[in-house]
Parts: C-alpha cells; sequence; structure tokens
C-alpha cells in the first residue's frame, strides 16, 4: 500500500505492505520499503557494511568514485554493492533537509540494503520480507531512537566496564616475539592498562591458530606471564579466514565458502595471500570454531579480538543455504557461547548490526595509522578504508549513535612523537574519540615515550572526562569544545593526470605479486624500525 504521512512540517509517502505509527515515527513491514520525501535532500547518509566500510554524509549528487584495488572489496567493503550506481548504505539510509532536520529509513533486521534514488529512499530485504523503522526529526534523537529497536531485536552488550588496553599492532605489527612482547610489557610498568593484547604475528599461519617460532614457549606462558602482572592476556585471531598455506586450508576444503560456479569465494587479499572465507553453517566448521574458542581460553586469554569477522557474511553458497548475514550470526553465536560470556568480545572487521547482542565491544572504523591521510590510498585509490587516522576519525564519529547499543572501539591512540607524521593536533584528535568512545587503547612502546608524554598517557587512562555531544561532530569534553569536522570531507575525485595514475594503481594493486612485494617491503621497513627495542 502507498500512504501519505505526515511526519513534523513534511508530507512524506510511505510504500510498504503494512504501516504502524509509533511514538516519534514508524514501523513498517515490507520486502521493499519507499518512502518518497517532499524536497530534494541537503544530504545523504550512508552507512558502511562492516567495521572499516566508509560511513559518511555526502552530497546526495556525490557519485563516490568506486574504490580501488577491486581486489580489497570483499575486505573493505560490502561487495554486492561496491558498483552500486545510487548513494547507497547497509541497513540503513537518512536524508538530510533544510533546518537541520533528518528522515532516517533503518532495517530491523540482518541481510537488508537501503539506496537513494533521487527523492526516494529505497530499502530491501535481500531475503523475505521484515521491519523497518522510519524516523523523522533531531538528528541525535532520530538515530537514538532506531539504535533503541535494533537493541529490543538484536540485543545489546552486558555493559561490563570497558579495559583500557595495550595492543601489539600499532606499533610492533607483524614483528611480535615472546622476548620482545615481554620486554614491553615490563616497560609499561605501574601504567594503569588493564588489557595487555597480542595481536597478529604469534600464530603459524591464517588458519592455523598455534604459536609459531617465535612463541616457543606457547600461549599459555605468555598469558601466564600477563595475568602475573596484574593484567587480563588478551588475543588478536581472524577465525572465519583460511589461506591456502594453511592447514586448515588443505584439509578442510569443503568448510570453506564457495560462490555460485562452486569455487572458492574471495575474501580479499591480505598477508601476501589470497584469503577465503570458512562457511559457518557447516556443523563441522562450527564444531572447530567452538573448540578454538574453548582453546583460548583455556590457555588463559579472557579478552579476545576476533578480526575478519566479514568473512562469515560474504555473499556465497552455504552448506545450509541461509540468508548470508544469519548464517554470520549463527557462526558468532556459536562462537561467544563457546567463549563464554565471562570473556571480553571485541569484534572488528565485522558486519554492524548482525553483530549487536553477541559481543561486548565492536571496532566501528578502519585502523588509524602513523599518518593523517594517504594521497596514494586517499585520492588515487580513492580508498576510505586504508589504515589512517582522518579515515578512522570520519568513519568511526559518524557511528556513534550506536553507543548505547554496545562498546565503540575507536582504535588505538598515538601519544609517541617517532613513527608518526601526525601532527599534535591529530594525535590529540585521536585521543578525544578514545575519550568520547569511552574505549581507551594505544600501541605505543614506552620507549618512544619523554617522561612529559608517558605522564600525559596515564592521565589520559585515568581519566573518565564528562562527555556532551553538541552537534554532529562536535562535543565537550569536561566542558572543553572539540570539533572533529576536519576528519569529515571526503578527497576530491582524481581529475587528469591523477585519473590516469588511479587506473595504473588500481591494476597494479590487483596483481597478487605486487602485493606480495608489498607485503615484504612492508616488513623490512617494521624490521628497521623495530631493531633498538
Ligand atoms: C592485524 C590487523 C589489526 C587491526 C585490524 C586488522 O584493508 N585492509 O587491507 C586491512 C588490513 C588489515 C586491517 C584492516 C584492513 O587490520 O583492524 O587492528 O588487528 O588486522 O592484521
Amino acid at each position: 500500500m502507498t500512504l501519505p504521512f505526515q511526519l513534523g512540517n513534511h508530507q512524506f509517502k510511505i510504500q510498504a505492505d503494512s504501516v504502524e505509527e509509533i511514538k516519534g515515527g514508524l514501523i513498517l513491514h515490507a520486502a521493499q520499503a519507499h518512502v518518497y520525501v517532499p524536497a530534494p535532500p541537503l544530504s545523504y547518509y550512508r552507512h558502511g557494511w562492516q567495521s572499516w566500510s566508509l560511513t559518511t554524509w555526502q552530497h546526495p549528487n556525490f557519485q563516490l568514485p568506486i574504490q580501488k584495488p577491486a581486489i580489497l572489496h570483499p575486505l573493505q567493503t560490502d561487495p554486492i554493492y561496491v558498483k552500486h550506481p545510487s548513494p547507497n548504505g547497509s541497513w540503513l539510509g537518512a536524508v538530510e533537509f533544510e533546518g537541520g532536520n533528518v528522515l532516517l529509513l533503518g532495517s530491523l533486521g540482518l541481510d537488508a540494503h537501503v539506496a537513494l534514488h533521487g527523492q526516494q529512499l529505497h530499502g530491501w530485504y535481500e531475503a523475505g520480507n521484515g521491519e523497518w523503522f522510519v524516523g523523522y526529526g533531531k538528528e541525535q534523537s532520530v538515530f537514538a531512537q532506531y539504535a533503541e529497536l535494533l537493541g529490543e531485536r538484536l540485543g545489546t552488550a552486558p555493559g561490563k566496564p570497558t579495559p583500557r588496553v595495550w595492543c601489539s599492532w600499532y606499533s610492533l605489527y607483524g614483528a611480535i616475539d615472546e622476548g620482545l612482547l615481554e620486554r614491553v610489557f615490563d616497560q609499561l610498568g605501574d601504567l594503569p592498562f588493564d588489557v595487555l593484547q597480542v595481536d597478529d604475528g604469534w600464530q603459524v599461519s591464517i588458519g592455523d591458530w598455534e604459536p609459531n617460532e617465535k612463541f616457543p614457549s606457547g600461549m599459555e606462558a605468555l598469558a601466564a606471564k600477563i595475568r602475573a602482572s596484574g593484567r587480563t592476556p588478551g588475543l588478536w585471531l581472524a577465525p572465519l579466514l583460511a589461506v591456502p598455506s594453511s592447514v586448515l586450508y588443505r584439509q578442510h576444503p569443503d568448510w570453506l565458502l564457495h560462490d555460485v560456479n562452486r569455487n572458492l569465494a574471495s575474501a580479499g587479499f591480505n598477508w601476501g595471500e589470497p584469503l577465503y572465507a570458512l562457511d559457518t553453517t557447516h556443523p563441522e566448521a562450527l564444531d572447530w570454531l567452538s573448540a578454538l574458542m574453548k582453546q583460548i581460553r583455556a590457555w588463559g586469554f579472557d579478552y579476545l579480538k576476533l578480526d575478519f569477522l566479514y568473512a562469515g557474511a560474504l555473499p556465497g553458497k552455504r552448506h545450509i543455504d541461509m540468508p548470508r548475514e544469519a548464517a554470520y550470526r549463527q557462526g558468532l553465536q556459536v562462537m561467544r557461547e563457546a567463549m563464554g560470556t565471562d570473556a571480553y568480545f571485541l569484534t572488528c572487521g565485522a558486519p554492524i548490526i548482525p553483530s549487536l547482542g553477541l559481543c561486548d565491544a565492536i571496532r566501528i572504523g578502519p585502523d588509524v595509522a602513523g599518518e593523517w591521510e594517504s594521497y596514494r590510498d586517499a585520492t588515487l585509490l580513492y580508498n576510505p578504508t586504508t589504515p589512517g587516522t582522518k579515515n578512522a576519525i570520519r568513519t568511526t564519529v559518524n557511528r556513534l549513535w550506536l553507543k548505547p547499543l554496545i562498546a565503540t572501539d575507536p582504535d588505538v591512540a598515538y601519544f609517541r612523537s617517532q613513527h608518526t607524521s601526525m601532527t599534535d593536533e591529530q594525535k590529540r584528535m585521536l585521543q578525544d574519540l578514545a575519550q568520547v568512545c569511552k574505549f581507551k587503547a594505544t600501541s605505543d612502546i614506552p620507549q618512544w615515550l619523554s617522561t612529559g608524554v608517558r605522564e600525559e598517557l596515564r592521565a589520559f587512562l585515568d581519566a573518565r572526562p564528562e562527555i556532551v555531544r553538541t552537534g554532529r561532530n562536535t562535543f565537550t569534553i569536561d566542558g572543553c569544545l572539540i570539533d572533529f569536522s576536519p576528519a569529515m570531507p571526503l578527497p576530491k575525485p582524481p581529475h587528469g593526470m591523477a585519473a590516469l595514475a588511479r587506473t595504473l594503481l588500481g591494476w597494479l594493486g590487483n596483481q597478487g605479486f605486487v602485493m606480495r612485494v608489498l607485503n615484504r617491503l612492508g616488513k623490512k621497513a617494521l624490521q628497521k624500525m623495530i631493531t633498538n627495542l
């Protein structure tokens, strides 16, 4: 049915199977929902699929260049919609009108997408039909109401205190070994960290979650060392991925996600290898995941950062035919049950809405990095998901409406003055974002900090400031005005020579050998950086 609807001063036309009025909006039932807005909107809210995917307000007529390289689409975007010609986003979309009010169309279930066609918001479920929320009014209250409805349906996090985390990734990257980690952990001294989290680099392979030769004493010994220092041991893994060099890949090809042509479905490319996804509807794969979670807990790790989780929700042919995000959620549920609700569970690279209610925290933006923005990645590749501080702040701030539902991880803050090209102001913005998110982490090596800066880090970790949101990008932190607007603009799409360079770079980025060389060069640069530690 099509109905005219008065919301605020605006007359909207709504098309759905049924419409029910609730306070502050409407609940629709439909496989396809349409909302016709009375005037051309000023801007459109695009919501990215998983932690790293772009989330931003954009001009409704702006056609976002397709981000490159294409080989990374499954790893950085929802690959189904990456070439969609209209402004579009996962589960929800919103438009802003003159006067500052917004209209939001958001699904209250999984496997849904929204696009803007001129003056029409169009939402659809990939399989079957479901519920939608339509809200109109002040931006913060419309998004808050959407969050509340999502929480009622998918659940909210149990609200454990958010730990302050030292994470090994953004300083040591893959170059960790047990001796080096123990030295750094010692140097942390009495800095008030609750969790020491070992990131990527401890495992034999992506798929083979056993300690490699750099951890000869084993993971149990490492966890015990951390525990003995009075902190909680944390561990990273990417349980839904397998690379060709892994035993998992060789022994269980039937556990992997396939495409309609019965080839393996690509989950992107990283660590110099193509990535493949575990099929979370396969009972043996689920048993394996469950045993893996129990193993990690038995080693003594109580903080789990499960990464690259999008792999469980990629499109493909599954052992049991079911919508892709429902399949992911089933896998997540099995992992949560196996690890126990007493573990602190952070999801990363994770489809946002399908993760709600099953974890404690979620990364809501792409990785930070030592630089604000890279010209190659931002402008030439037009890739807003690659590691970089500006990308991280942009997407994170645009997802803060999720805060009532789950702990929101903005990634680590930087305090160091070595191994970064960021200005003090840029570093400050990341630190402020951590306070706003109430999720504080860093990877800084104490040796890289002067005594003064070490004390700044301590004060940052100890602080519990009062946060007030005063606008889309503005907050007060203990009364002090903070503005994240400098991180919001998207780069200008490349023209002329830059467009040519873009084509060439995009092609190079799709070549496995180029990615392998980049991977090797990265490792060399890293070795140089850590020689004195
Ligand atoms: C470990 C890292 C860290 C980090 C995670 C995740 O687009 N990409 O190619 C891409 C690669 C790695 C990545 C994010 C994006 O980082 O977010 O915190 O744990 O894995 O490998």
